[in-house]
């Protein structure tokens, strides 16, 4: 399959839906007969960074590797779906610098904090208002919204379908796919 390799940086709360947009668009790539991997906080966060937390700068390491990874399965053609919060700006602008113009696209799962902790699947927000957890994205620590995003995807407004629609055609317009 003749596709160009690229990073699909998905970046929100807790909650906003990164993960189940990823692999959605996983999904329809496999479809397509693509080659993907995503990496998220189940795969890198009980592995390879299981030493980080959750302050500022631990933030930092966990997405500075992230990016480091997501540049060899890149570089070993692979479309990479990473979904991690990853809240601070410049972080974000670090992970890019790490590839070429056009291989870094930027995702915003951009979803209202009320309806993050609305649908509070793990219960984390809940634990994060009573104390219990500490730096917690959005309650007690900061969420940078993307000031330039590749795409912008209102989770809470459209179907998990129309917004991996969106990301296909996306690829499709800059010819990745
Ligand atoms: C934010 C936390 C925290 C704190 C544990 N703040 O909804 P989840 O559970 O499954 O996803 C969250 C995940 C965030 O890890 P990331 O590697 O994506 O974060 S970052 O990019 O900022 O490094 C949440 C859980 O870990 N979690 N404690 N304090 N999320």
């Amino acid at each position: 399959n003749q596709h160009k390799s690229c990073v699909l940086w998905f970046t929100g709360l807790s909650g906003s839906g990164k993960s189940t947009l990823a692999n959605e668009v996983e999904k329809q790539l496999y479809d397509r007969g693509i080659r993907t991997y995503i990496l998220d906080g189940d795969n890198i966060r009980l592995g390879l960074n299981k030493n980080l937390g959750f302050s500022a700068e631990d933030r930092k390491e966990n997405i500075r590797r992230i990016g480091e990874v997501s540049r060899l399965f890149v570089d070993a053609g692979v479309l990479v779906l990473s979904a991690f919060i990853s809240p601070y700006e410049a972080d974000r602008a670090m992970a890019r610098t790490m590839f070429d113009t056009g291989e870094f696209i930027e995702i915003y799962v951009n979803c209202a904090l009320e309806i993050c902790e609305q649908r509070d699947p793990k219960g984390l927000y809940k634990k994060a208002r009573n104390g219990e957890i500490k730096d917690f994205t959005g309650i007690s620590a900061p969420y940078e919204a993307p000031g330039s995003p590749e795409l912008n995807i209102e989770t809470g407004k459209y179907s998990l379908e129309e917004s991996a629609k969106r990301i296909i055609e996306y690829l499709i317009q800059k010819q990745i796919l």
